[in-house]
């Protein structure tokens, strides 16, 4: 295009920001992408034993975790996404790109993950979330078995979930580090409870035992943290 052209369709489409929603002007380059932190864990590392051994859990946090945030940030740019939550960026994920998907799920999952987790005998399961996971799956007992047998399948890495849908609680599996806010997957929902089944979550501890992982990530779930989770009161 000529030069007048190029002025004009500039002029337009600096003319078409400023018809956007206050607020919404800023998107187009004119301020930083969304930064997103890790989040502090909320116990120490040796919290959780002789569960998780805090070994594992510095490794995970500090290592992958951090990765996780870091290429995160790294793969926003360029995307526009500023000022977006990190669920609304989940439920767009598929136009975003792998980078997005990948590291994006990592850091929201593990985000969850560690929110979800509590030393042991300090979260007794609160009577409303009994209630609905009875509902749901008959028994404490049975939704356990159920759980741990949808932990189990999951090829590889990736992770097994307790999801808030259409008024039911429903048990899922996401491979790698999808998750149910994503429009990618094939149960969507509201995450209640997540555990990553990732070797490196339980390789030190349990080597290939992922049963053992499984069973004990039951003595340390933060019950209240996934009532509210459910019951939308955080
Ligand atoms: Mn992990």
């Amino acid at each position: 295009m000529d030069k007048r052209t190029f002025l004009k369709r500039s002029a337009l489409s600096a003319g078409a920001l400023f018809l956007l929603p206050a607020g919404k002007i800023v998107a187009e380059g004119l301020s930083a992408e969304p930064s997103f932190t890790m989040q502090a864990l909320p116990y120490a590392y040796d919290a959780l034993e002789p569960y998780f051994d805090a070994r594992t859990m510095e490794i995970h946090y500090t290592k992958h975790y951090a990765s996780y945030t870091d290429k995160f940030n790294q793969a926003l740019v360029g995307r526009n996404q500023s000022g977006k939550t990190i669920e609304q960026i989940m439920a767009t994920v598929s136009g975003l790109g792998d980078g997005v998907r990948n590291q994006g799920g990592g850091y929201y999952n593990h985000t969850l993950f560690w929110n979800l987790l509590a030393p042991a005998g300090t979260s007794a399961i609160p009577d409303k979330l009994a209630s609905a996971i009875n509902a749901s799956f008959g028994s404490m007992d049975n939704f356990r078995k159920e759980f741990t047998t949808a932990a189990l399948s999951v090829f590889g890495s990736g992770w097994a979930w307790l999801v808030a849908a259409d008024n039911k609680l429903v048990i899922s599996t996401t491979p790698n580090q999808d998750n149910p806010l994503m429009d990618v997957v094939a149960q969507k929902g509201k995450p209640v409870l997540a555990l990553d089944v990732w070797e490196h979550a339980y390789y030190l501890k349990y080597q290939n035992k992922r049963a053992g992982y499984i069973e004990a990530f039951f003595n340390i779930v933060n019950w209240q943290y996934a009532e509210k989770l459910l019951f939308g009161t955080n």
